[in-house]
């Protein structure tokens, strides 16, 4: 680290006795640049200075290196994830019917700040009977009913790490039956899509690979037929009208962190797995959601945990 005023002057040194340069730049696939940045304005600087040397760009080089987390990122996450988990916990004891979307979020807010999180990881969705259904629902601010569900896609952030949590409970604390056919067909994708997530695994195959397993669960809830494949454009498979996002995403310093769709997936990359199934003609949607570690031997479960079993969900919520 050395003072900025004597920048030039190190540059110089390094320049002479290199051949390539690489300039930083956003290169998030979100990012939505409208004006000149920092970065930008020393790239021009930097190439009227030194017309002749090479120049490349770092965010390659950069996002493969935040896409492997080391193990000092791999405990911040978890501990993220553990705030998460009780943020969770405690709710799973307030909900009832009643009780105000809002209120939730402030339960959760309470848990998170108390542990010396700074905060949500993002702006939390609290989402019950029919908003479940509506991806970015952040309005909260409804009452929750008897027989609705409540969609929660809520998490902490610590130390500048993010966790990435939805959960799907009933707001009265049962699952009726349909509720509970549903609840248990996403389970088994999201358990399933973990168990494919490995190392050498390329995000844009696997979600191909996780579509045919949630469209055999649709078939089996009666909710699409072999027609509606039969006659599936290549594009808009039969599956995408109920399960309308896809599986998962880097997680870290962002929460949809950088790396990459089109590459084999490294050891030590954090992913969310977090298959859906909305059904707005029947008023609720769940989709549940972990956060992973690809590891060599065994796949890491942040969110272990934090209560996911149908059984464990309504024995706590009863308590
Ligand atoms: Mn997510």
């Amino acid at each position: 680290v050395q003072w900025l005023s004597d920048f030039e002057k190190a540059l110089n040194e390094l320049a002479v006795a290199s051949n390539a340069i690489y300039i930083n730049a956003n290169e998030h696939t979100r990012a939505m640049l409208d004006v000149e940045t920092r970065d930008d304005r020393f790239s021009k600087w930097c190439h009227l200075k030194y017309p002749n040397h090479e120049y490349k760009r770092a965010a390659p080089v950069m996002q493969l290196i935040r896409t492997a987390k080391s193990q000092e990122e791999i405990d911040m996450l978890q501990k993220a994830c553990d705030i998460t988990n009780d943020g969770f916990r405690r709710i799973l004891k307030f909900v009832r019917p009643g009780v105000n979307e809002y209120e939730i979020e402030a339960e959760f807010i309470h848990e998170f700040v108390k542990q010396k999180s700074r905060g949500f990881a993002y702006i939390p969705i609290i989402a019950s009977g029919g908003d479940s259904c509506i991806l970015h629902y952040i309005e909260n601010k409804k009452t929750c009913k008897d027989g609705d569900m409540l969609l929660m896609d809520v998490a902490a952030e610590y130390g500048n790490y993010n966790a990435d949590m939805t959960r799907t409970i009933p707001v009265n604390g049962r699952f009726s039956k349909r509720q509970a056919d549903v609840y248990q067909a996403v389970w088994r994708v999201k358990t399933e899509a973990t168990n494919m997530l490995r190392p050498g695994v390329v995000l844009s195959e696997f979600n191909k690979e996780v579509g045919l397993v949630m469209q055999s669960e649709l078939l089996d809830l009666g909710l699409i037929d072999q027609t509606d494949i039969k006659n599936q454009a290549s594009d808009s498979q039969a599956y995408k009208k109920y399960f309308t996002h896809n599986t998962s995403h880097f997680l870290g310093l962002d929460v949809h962190d950088v790396g990459s769709f089109y590459e084999p997936l490294p050891e030590g990359a954090v992913l969310t797995v977090e298959p859906g199934i909305y059904i707005p003609e029947e008023n609720f949607g769940i989709r549940l959601e972990d956060n992973i570690v690809i590891q060599k031997e065994n796949n890491l479960n942040l969110m272990k945990d934090i209560p996911l079993e149908l059984e464990e969900i309504e024995t706590l919520m009863n308590e």
